[in-house]
């Protein structure tokens, strides 16, 4: 199978009223038998749980990822120099239906895979200077329904949302200046969750090997 069938006529998104950020999301995106083809493809991507500073430490992350992209786009995370795996083209499709509907380019995707309600990550911004100014995010969530939190860096405010099969978040503005999101433990969500995190490197912003 090299090709999904995506829809081409998605409902209009929801619009979360945010101080300092734009928030999207379209529900529910993809057809049982959609997703399920996509879900296939991802299970046989090489996934791994590199180690990463945390806490002053080298860590393995809580969670497993792999990083596809562009050939420029290396990404610094956490003092680790990540270089893209080559586009699969089930991804490439993917890719363009995500930048087409939000009207965004991306060139890159983050893929986690979170393996029961244990795996995790942290508050943090996607915020890496590769990523420039004002990042646009758009995030993919597949399988296992999980709780995603954001929280105002300033004002105090948080808002919780629910993330589940096919849903598309944009997070776009000064969300990533302003902002933190994390997706917390969560003991009763036992199946597995992918989430795919679309990104921009522009060409003149790619990381050095130094
Ligand atoms: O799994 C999620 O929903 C969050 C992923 C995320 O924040 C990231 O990849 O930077
Ligand atoms: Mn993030």
């Amino acid at each position: 199978m090299t090709e999904l069938d995506l829809p081409d006529n998605p409902a209009l998104p929801q619009l979360f009223q945010l101080p300092d950020a734009q928030l999207l999301m379209w529900q529910q995106l993809f057809d049982p038998k959609t997703s399920r083809q996509l879900l296939a493809h991802l299970v046989q991507l090489p996934w791994q749980k590199p180690a990463i500073w945390m806490f002053g430490r080298m860590l393995p992350i809580p969670r497993q990822q792999v990083w596809m992209g562009d050939p420029h786009c290396s990404y610094r995370y956490s003092g680790v120099l990540f270089s893209p795996e080559p586009w699969t083209p089930i991804l490439l499709q993917v890719t363009s239906m995500v930048s087409q509907l939000t009207g965004h380019p991306f060139n890159c995707v983050l893929l986690n895979r979170y393996d029961g309600g244990g795996e995790h990550m942290g508050w943090h911004s996607d915020d890496e200077p590769e990523l420039g100014e004002s990042p646009v995010i758009a995030s993919l969530s597949l399988g296992q329904s999980r709780r995603f939190d954001l929280r105002h860096k300033d004002l105090g405010c948080q808002l919780q949302l629910t993330l589940a099969d096919g849903d598309l978040l944009l997070m776009a503005g000064e969300c990533q200046r302003f902002w933190q999101h994390a997706l917390p433990k969560q003991a009763r969500a036992e199946g597995t969750r992918y989430n795919l995190t679309f990104r921009y490197i522009a060409a003149d912003r790619r990381n050095c090997e130094v």
